[in-house]
């Protein structure tokens, strides 16, 4: 267990954040304005993200300016660049999502809230299980339409990447699925933007779109009975490297990626080629 520090809840006056290299600064519409990762470290020597760089603390911002941060006090990092904003409990704030890795026990996907004035780690997955195994996460999202959000994300996603579904059950974030051979990364790139989430066909739950392993299709997987059912699977084209959003389109919906040489590319996914859920 990583001993914990608050280190600091005190007016912003202004300051820039400063995160880490190839990290943004997330914005909220909730509770929390702003959260990014911040003190560098290279105490984790991975460097899956671009550089071997990691982050040892979260911070946060809330709405009336007050800024909190969160400083991991052990040898773990957090191996990820920017965190994401979601409410997976829909007590109406938001969980500040990321991944923290160590040594021995490599990734697992975490969940932080600013509750009272203290930031604190809210929900967790147990972590891969051996050092410098990492995970790349997709979102939060009703994904079977029961009307409780779940979290998705792939696990280990360049050596055989595994897309699981997790729900929070106390403290813990315990598995509801999961389906080998998909990736949303390349080994050393900045990007983590591979995959994508909607309800493509509309029957309220949301769905995945995101690269099968070797990231030369795109697949379509919905959670529905407690299992993960690929749905669609796409020709071949140029391996994703990034970007991939989702619109509508006459016929059903667009999927548009960047290659690693920033060439776009479109796919359409029709609703009447998603393979039905019985
Ligand atoms: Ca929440
Ligand atoms: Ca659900
Ligand atoms: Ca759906």
């Amino acid at each position: 267990m990583a001993a914990l520090a608050l280190l600091l809840a005190m007016p912003a006056l202004g300051q820039a954040p400063h995160p880490i290299p190839h990290s943004t600064v997330v914005r909220g519409n909730r509770d929390i304005a702003t959260a990014w990762l911040a003190e560098p470290t290279r105490r984790y020597a991975h460097g899956v993200l671009g550089d071997d760089i990691e982050a040892a603390a979260i911070r946060v911002q809330n709405r009336d300016g007050i800024r909190y941060s969160l400083q991991l006090a052990d040898d773990s990092v957090f191996e990820d660049l920017t965190p994401r904003l979601a409410d997976i409990d829909g007590d109406g704030r938001d969980e500040i999502w990321t991944v923290r890795s160590d040594a021995v026990a490599g990734a697992r996907l975490e969940a932080y809230v600013l509750v009272d004035g203290v930031l604190r780690r809210r929900f967790a997955t147990p972590p891969i299980g051996s050092g410098y195994r990492w995970l790349n996460p997709v979102g939060v999202a009703d994904f079977d339409g029961d009307g409780h959000r779940e979290a998705a994300y792939v696990q280990t996603p360049h050596i055989g990447g595994i897309l699981t579904v997790v729900r929070p059950h106390g403290r813990q974030l315990v598995v509801v699925a999961r389906l080998r051979g998909y990736s949303n990364h390349v080994m050393g790139s900045t990007r983590l933007d591979l995959a994508a989430i909607a309800d493509l066909d509309r029957n309220g739950g949301a769905d995945i779109v995101l690269p099968d392993q070797g990231r030369t299709r795109l697949v379509v997987i919905s959670l529905a009975g407690g299992v993960l059912i690929e749905r669609w699977r796409g020709e071949p084209g140029p391996p994703v490297g990034g970007s991939l959003t989702l619109e509508r389109s006459p016929a059903g919906w667009l999927a548009r990626y960047l290659t690693l040489d920033d060439a776009v590319i479109t796919i359409e996914i029709p609703v009447t080629a998603l393979r039905p859920l019985t």
